[in-house]
């Protein structure tokens, strides 16, 4: 097969078709979004996701190797290939596995195909931190004060830390998520901990380059939604406020941020488009930005993906990131401008994750039993799993995203407590009575918590009862519901009821809690 060039028709290849390179959720979404521009979608998927939603519900699916992703949705080569064969014309990488992959992005081109996404050269840049602070120095966009070069002599680093002054956090140049970062809080800890720093980033991410930055304490985290053309034009969906986090994990996101007055808001917003600028950024990405509690905002990193929190801009902007992704990818441009583009309302996303909040949020496996969510107005499920689907422990816990829209934030709050109580899933533990647990805090409904609301305010005492109430409530639901199926189909099986007894019987199992 011949494809010509990029430089012979100009970087645009026409495609009517588009590999998803991913699964759960966000395959899903992605192949929503593809279909509904008209174009035919491709998934690839690992053995036992054979059955896994984003493999139904696409065009066509190929299978790519067996459980573990090194050896299924990682491997660029076999993701290729099985676009070649299907004739898909682009891939869209979604978020994790290859999506910042700068040498997939070349193998892509190189094979012909469309890369939904950023260019190797800006994926690059951004995803060395030494390299996009220096970039950003460059442009005039704030970065935290700390240094440009990389610091190997404990000497060095302690001058450095001297005078921007104590707390300083060491940071891995490669590292990323919370990886490969030590805060130092006086002289004579230095030499251990940038040894340690040192010693981790080399084994960790093949590169032990480490530099200084003064420790911002308490911060918030805001992050700004952009999509650029990649020949210079760039248009900002403004902001999410992400700090309900525990280890680096958002748990809550949402949109607009509390925490931004409109001139703040207009600043921070601007120096995300800089950013942007700086490297002719093409496709969707996200400027991370920390906010120190005084309101100065600093440049942390640029995320080259779509993200898993890019429903709370959809919904408050009214624009779809993926059809957007695919404009820009066909060489369509923007089709936005700056001055069209406003925040209607506040949304919130909720993680729904197959995770254990009692047992320090360990992993949680198995068949979903039941699964019913009342949607109705302003509610949003962009969903990976489904009734009878097993879950599999291979894979990130994310299941699900419950995404709320409402008028203003104390309704979208509201309307989230509404839905929460209705949500019935049943079968792996969930956090789903994290969540009600986290809509009850005063921190979080006045909108002052930072990244470190969870770590100072959960405890498993504070919420325990949340859960046996939302428990009880749901396994009523659920039995009511397994009523109703096996009317509707009497020969159907019970999937984890106590032995075909009633849904009164099961109701009241549940209500007085006996077995
Ligand atoms: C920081 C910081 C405080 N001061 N840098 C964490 C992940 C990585 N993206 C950067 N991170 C941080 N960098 C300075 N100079 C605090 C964090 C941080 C954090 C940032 C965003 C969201 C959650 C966080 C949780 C802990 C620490």
């Amino acid at each position: 097969m011949t494809r010509k060039t990029p430089e012979a028709d100009g970087g645009m290849r026409p495609f009517d078709k588009v590999l998803v390179a991913n699964r759960g959720e966000i395959a899903v979404r992605v192949i929503q979004g593809i279909r509904e521009l008209g174009l035919g979608t491709v998934a690839v998927h690992s053995e036992p996701d054979a059955v896994a939603l984003h493999a139904l519900v696409a065009d066509e699916a190929v299978p790519i190797g067996p459980a573990p992703s090194s050896e299924s949705y990682l491997v660029g080569s076999r993701i290729i290939e099985a676009a070649l064969a299907t004739g898909a014309g682009a891939i869209h990488p979604g978020y994790g596995f290859l999506s910042e992959n700068a040498a997939f992005a070349r193998m892509v081109e190189a094979a012909g195909l469309v890369f939904i996404g950023p260019t190797a050269a800006s994926m690059e840049v951004m995803g060395d931190k030494l390299s996009s602070r220096r970039r950003m120095l460059q442009s005039g966009v704030p970065v935290v004060p700390g240094t440009e070069e990389a610091v190997r002599d404990p000497a060095v680093a302690a001058g450095i830390a001297d005078r921007i002054g104590y707390p300083v956090l060491l940071k891995a140049s490669a590292g990323g998520g919370g990886k490969g970062m030590r805060v130092v809080r006086s002289a004579d800890e230095m030499a251990a901990a940038l040894r340690q720093t040192m010693g981790e980033a080399g084994k960790s991410f093949g590169n032990d380059a480490i530099f200084v930055e003064k420790y911002i304490e308490d911060p918030k985290h805001v992050e700004v939604q952009v999509l650029g053309d990649g020949r210079g034009e760039v248009v900002h969906l403004f902001e999410r406020e992400c700090s309900v986090q525990r280890r680096h994990q958002k748990l809550i996101e949402e949109s607009p941020s509390p925490s931004l007055a409109p001139e703040l808001r207009a600043r921070i917003c601007e120096a995300a488009v800089q950013t942007a600028r700086a490297v002719d950024y093409r496709g969707a990405g996200t400027v991370e930005f920390i906010l120190a509690p005084g309101g100065a905002f600093y440049f942390l990193e640029m995320n080259t993906r779509l993200q898993v929190e890019h429903p709370v801009t959809e919904l408050v902007t009214g624009v779809d990131l993926v059809h957007a992704q695919v404009r820009i990818a066909r060489g369509e441009g923007l089709g936005l401008r700056q001055q069209d583009l406003s925040q209607r309302g506040w949304a919130l996303e909720f993680r729904v994750c197959a995770e254990d909040a009692a047992r320090n949020f360990a992993p949680s496996i198995g068949r979903i039993d039941a699964l019913t969510v009342p949607l109705g107005p302003g509610v949003r499920l962009d969903t990976g799993v489904y009734e009878g689907f097993e879950v599999p422990i291979h894979y990130d816990p994310l299941m699900a995203k419950l995404i709320v829209w409402a008028e203003d934030r104390p309704r979208a709050i509201a309307r989230a407590q509404r839905i929460l109580g209705e949500f019935v899933l049943h079968g792996p533990t969930h956090n789903l009575p994290f969540h009600q647990w986290a809509l009850a805090q005063p921190a979080f409904r006045d909108g002052s918590y930072t990244t470190h609301f969870v770590e100072r305010t959960f405890s498993a005492e504070s919420w325990q009862p949340a859960l046996a109430d939302a428990d009880r409530e749901a396994l009523v639901a659920a039995a009511v519901i397994r009523e109703s199926t096996r009317r509707a189909a009497p020969a159907a099986p019970t999937p984890a009821a106590g032995g075909g007894d009633s849904w009164r019987q099961a109701a009241r199992r549940a209500m007085t809690g006996r077995r």
